[in-house]
C-alpha cells in the first residue's frame, strides 16, 4: 500500500482508495488516502523544515539538487515502471520523455539559480539592490498525464529557490511519487523539505487552503485551476497555473508535407492526447487540404491505441466523440473504442480519432477534449489562418507548418498563445518561460520566470557617503 512521506519518513494514516491500471481496469494497488490531520502534519512538517532550508547557500541546494538527479538514474527502471504501471504509457515514451525529464529538471535548475546575478542599480548616491527571499511552503498540486516529468518541472525550481514543500499527485498516479519519496531519503535530503500526501481533490483542497501554505503551483484543467484560485483568494497566495488548451496547428501549402504530417501526428496523438500542448484544432490550407487529411487519417489508424487515465475520463473522451456525430461532423477514423481480443478489452481504451466538418462555434471544437482526437478545418489566406487559430478561449499551445522563414515569424508573433513551435511539437528548452494566456493559466513557469514566482524580492536602498570636498 503506497504512504505519505512526511518529515522524511513513510507515513500510513487515512482510509485506503484503490488505483487502477489503465490497461486492464483491474485494481492494481492500494493508497492511503490524506484526511485533514495528514495534511496538517505534512505542512507542519515542511514548516519546520523552511528556516534551515531557506539559510542553506544557493550553491549548496543546487548540489542537493544534483543529488536527486542522480537518485533518479539510479532509479531509472523502477520509476519507468512505477509510472507505466498507472498511466500505461508506451515503454518508449517513458525512457525517453517522462524520467529523463526529471532528471534535466532538476540538472537545469541547479544550473540556472547558481548562476543568477542579483540586480543592482546606482543611481545619484543611492545604491539599490534586490535580494530575493523564498516565499516558504509551496503546494504542489500535480496532474495524471506527465506525473513524474511535471512533479519535477515544479519541485526543482521551489526546492532551489529556498522554499519547502507538500506535493500532491493526482489520485491516479502516486507511483513514481512515491519511488521520489524513496530517493529523497536514500539522498539524505533533510527531513521536511519534501513531503508528499495521497489521496482525491478533496486532499489537495484542504492543502491549498492550509494556512501554513504560502503559494500553490498548479498544473490541470481550468475548471480546478478557477476553484483553487477561489480557495486561496481571501489569503493572497501567489499561484502559477498552467491550465487547459484547445492548441491549434496551421500547415501552410508551401510545409514540407511529410514532416507536416509526421509532426500533426505527434501533437495530436503523443500520450493518447493527454498532453495539454496536444493539437485539437489543425487548421490546412486549401491546395492541400485532402490530401493532408486523407494522409493523416491513414496514420491515425496505424497508431497503437493508447489507453485514457480512467473510466471517468474515457467516458468524457467518448461523449466527444458521439458530440461530434450529432454535431454534423464526417468522422474519417476512428469514433469508437477499439476491440483487442485480450485483457486489454476491460481497460481504458479509445480509438485515434479524425474529423472534420464541424464550425468553429460547435463544442467539439471550443471544448478541451484531452483524447486522441482532432477536428480538421480548411483556410485560404494567413490572415484567415490566424484568426481562426486564435478564435479559442484558450492559448497555450500553437504549431505551425510552413517553409517560409518569413512567413514563420510573422504569424507566430500573431498568435495568442503562451508556446509557438514552428516544423517541430513539443521540443523544450528549460531556460524559456513555458505557460498559456486566456483560460490557459497564470503566469510563467520555467528558467528565471521560475525562480521568480517561487521567490518575492526586497528591495534595499542605500544612501551612499559622499566623499568629503
Ligand atoms: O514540458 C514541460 O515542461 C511542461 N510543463 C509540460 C506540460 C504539459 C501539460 O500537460
Amino acid at each position: 500500500m503506497l504512504t505519505h512521506f512526511i518529515g522524511g519518513q513513510p507515513v500510513a494514516a487515512g482510509k485506503s482508495f484503490p488505483i487502477h491500471d489503465p490497461v486492464t481496469g483491474a485494481v492494481a494497488r492500494h493508497a492511503h488516502e490524506a484526511d485533514p490531520e495528514v495534511v496538517d502534519r505534512a505542512v507542519r512538517a515542511a514548516r519546520e523544515a523552511a528556516r534551515d532550508w531557506a539559510a542553506l547557500p544557493v550553491a549548496e541546494r543546487a548540489g542537493w539538487m544534483r543529488r536527486l538527479a542522480e537518485g533518479i538514474e539510479a532509479r531509472f527502471d523502477d520509476l519507468v515502471a512505477a509510472e507505466i504501471a498507472d498511466t500505461g504509457k508506451p515503454l518508449d515514451q517513458t525512457r525517453t520523455l517522462d524520467i529523463p525529464r526529471g532528471i534535466a529538471n532538476f540538472r537545469a535548475f541547479a544550473e540556472i539559480a547558481a548562476q543568477r546575478p542579483d540586480d543592482a542599480f546606482h543611481l545619484s548616491g543611492v545604491l539599490s539592490y534586490t535580494v530575493r527571499r523564498p516565499l516558504g511552503v509551496v503546494a504542489v498540486i500535480v496532474p495524471w498525464n506527465l506525473p513524474f516529468l511535471l512533479m519535477t518541472w515544479k519541485l526543482a525550481p521551489a526546492l532551489v529557490a529556498g522554499n519547502t514543500v507538500v506535493v500532491k499527485p493526482s489520485e491516479h498516479t502516486p507511483g513514481s511519487t512515491a519511488v521520489f519519496a524513496e530517493i529523497c531519503a536514500d539522498a539524505g535530503l533533510p527531513p521536511g523539505v519534501v513531503n508528499i500526501i495521497l489521496g482525491y481533490g478533496s486532499a489537495g483542497q484542504l492543502l491549498v487552503e492550509h494556512p501554513g501554505v504560502d503559494a500553490v503551483t498548479f498544473t490541470g484543467s481550468t475548471a480546478t485551476g478557477t476553484a483553487i484560485m477561489n480557495s486561496v483568494a481571501d489569503r493572497v497566495k501567489p499561484i502559477s497555473f498552467e491550465l487547459g488548451g484547445k492548441n491549434a496547428g496551421l500547415i501552410f501549402e508551401d510545409c514540407d508535407l511529410n514532416r507536416a504530417i509526421e509532426g500533426s501526428v505527434k501533437s495530436v496523438f503523443t500520450n493518447g492526447g493527454q498532453v495539454c500542448l496536444c493539437t485539437e484544432r489543425l487548421y490546412v490550407q486549401r491546395p492541400i487540404f485532402e490530401e493532408f487529411c486523407a494522409r493523416l487519417a491513414s496514420r491515425a489508424q496505424e497508431l497503437e491505441p493508447q489507453p485514457m487515465i480512467s473510466a471517468e475520463h474515457r467516458e468524457k473522451v467518448l461523449s466527444y466523440y458521439a458530440l461530434a456525430r450529432s454535431e454534423g461532423a464526417k468522422v474519417l477514423t476512428g469514433g469508437s473504442v477499439p476491440t483487442f481480443g485480450d485483457h486489454r478489452d476491460s481497460g481504458y481504451f479509445v480509438e485515434p480519432t479524425v474529423v472534420t466538418g464541424l464550425s468553429e462555434w460547435s463544442r467539439f471544437n471550443r471544448e478541451e477534449i484531452f483524447g486522441p482526437v482532432c477536428h480538421v478545418a480548411l483556410f485560404d489566406s494567413e490572415a484567415e489562418a490566424i484568426d481562426l487559430a486564435n478564435g479559442s478561449d484558450y492559448g497555450l499551445a500553437a504549431t505551425l507548418w510552413t517553409g517560409n522563414l518569413d512567413r514563420a515569424h510573422r504569424v507566430a508573433q500573431r498568435l495568442e498563445a503562451g508556446l509557438v513551435w514552428v516544423n517541430t511539437w513539443y521540443q523544450r528548452d528549460l531556460r524559456t518561460p513555458f505557460g498559456g494566456v486566456k483560460l490557459s493559466g497564470i503566469g510563467r513557469e520555467g528558467g528565471t520566470q521560475s525562480l521568480d514566482f517561487y521567490s518575492e524580492p526586497t528591495t534595499i536602498t542605500i544612501k551612499l557617503e559622499q566623499p568629503d570636498a
